[in-house]
């Protein structure tokens, strides 16, 4: 009798040596809800070196959380991306304040808010999921616990941000909704090989806010939720109107009532547009993404400069432009 390791042995052999046919029947196989995986999904233009650090973790055979976590820290650490971690646009006070959260194929999950003087948020929201029977820690009780476990304390506001928050507060016009200048959150959602979901999400928030302000980013069911038994889904954008709707909650719950992952996005940003019913062209931005349990994956935002970018087998590394209501 053949045995069931012996039958995925000759299986792989085949479908190895016949690429073109591989791919045929990936491709149709996937259409009758075949699960595609690893994937890896992140928001934005630096979503592109963030998945590639996430899929080398995914192509080892590791952890959809150990990918996410190693992703988003790719924008974390880089100056050059002005709205996560180190090189994140300060308050309207100068002090660059980070919000992160991460969670599991277990509904484990950490968060930090409001977190300042330390590259890697995420990090530190791991570790409250891991080392803490809490999921939220924020400001100075954050900032302790980070130190009292390694982290180092240091200054994360660069010269080049310095001068542009400079540069503002020659107006000081407050509009931190305002995405003329983009200002991103990284949300990454990914799908191992064993087929379990994770997501992190990560940001220094909008520039230019109120001392204190917290976004939607580490909060869990608004910035990020994930499901294992049906997908997950992060947010980037206006924060208020994310939180107001448990935005990343509301896709999964869509998904779960049957929607794809984009119908599932559409129909949550279509709820946040409710509330302005009487506006002709609403001008700010929300996007969302979402995963599923099958490795499918959809975005939606309101306004057309949103873009994600994905790592899979089939499409490779691609940075796309996601659908938006206007
Ligand atoms: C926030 N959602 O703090 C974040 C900011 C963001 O794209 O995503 N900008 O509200």
């Amino acid at each position: 009798m053949t045995t069931r390791r012996q039958f995925l042995k000759r299986i792989t052999f085949f479908t190895a040596s016949i690429p073109f046919f591989n791919s045929f029947k990936f491709k149709r196989n996937y259409s009758k809800g075949a699960i595609r995986k690893p994937v890896v999904i992140s928001t934005w233009w630096f979503g592109v070196e963030a998945n590639k650090a996430a899929w080398d973790i995914l192509t080892s055979g590791g952890r959809a959380l150990d990918a996410v976590e190693a992703g988003v820290k790719v924008p974390e650490a880089d100056p050059k991306v002005k709205s996560v971690g180190y090189g994140g646009l300060p308050d309207r006070d100068g002090k660059v304040t980070l919000d992160a959260c991460i969670m599991d194929e277990f509904s484990n999950c950490g968060s930090v808010a409001f977190l300042e003087h330390i590259k890697h948020p995420i990090s530190v929201a791991r570790l409250i999921m891991e080392k803490t029977p809490h999921i939220m820690l924020v400001g100075e009780g954050a900032l302790q616990f980070a130190l009292s476990n390694g982290f180092k304390k240091e200054n994360l506001l660069t010269p080049e941000a310095e001068k542009e928050w400079k540069e503002w507060l020659k107006n000081s016009e407050y509009k931190p909704w305002d995405f003329q200048d983009i200002h991103d959150t990284i949300g990454m959602l990914a799908i191992d090989q064993k087929g379990n979901l994770a997501g992190a999400c990560t940001t220094s928030g909008l520039k230019y806010k109120m001392h204190g302000r917290v976004g939607d980013s580490p909060i869990i069911g608004a910035g990020l939720f994930v499901d294992n038994e049906v997908g997950a889904a992060t947010a980037t954008g206006v924060g208020e109107e994310v939180i107001r709707i448990a935005g990343a909650h509301t896709v999964v719950e869509y998904m779960r009532n049957g929607y794809s992952p984009e119908e599932a996005c559409k129909l949550t940003i279509e709820r946040i547009l409710k509330r302005f019913k009487n506006i002709e062209k609403l001008d700010i931005q929300v996007g969302f993404l979402a995963l599923n349990k099958k490795g499918e994956y959809g975005t939606y935002a309101i306004l057309p400069d949103f873009e994600y970018a994905v790592y899979s087998e089939e499409e490779g590394i691609q940075l796309k432009k996601s659908k938006s209501i206007y």
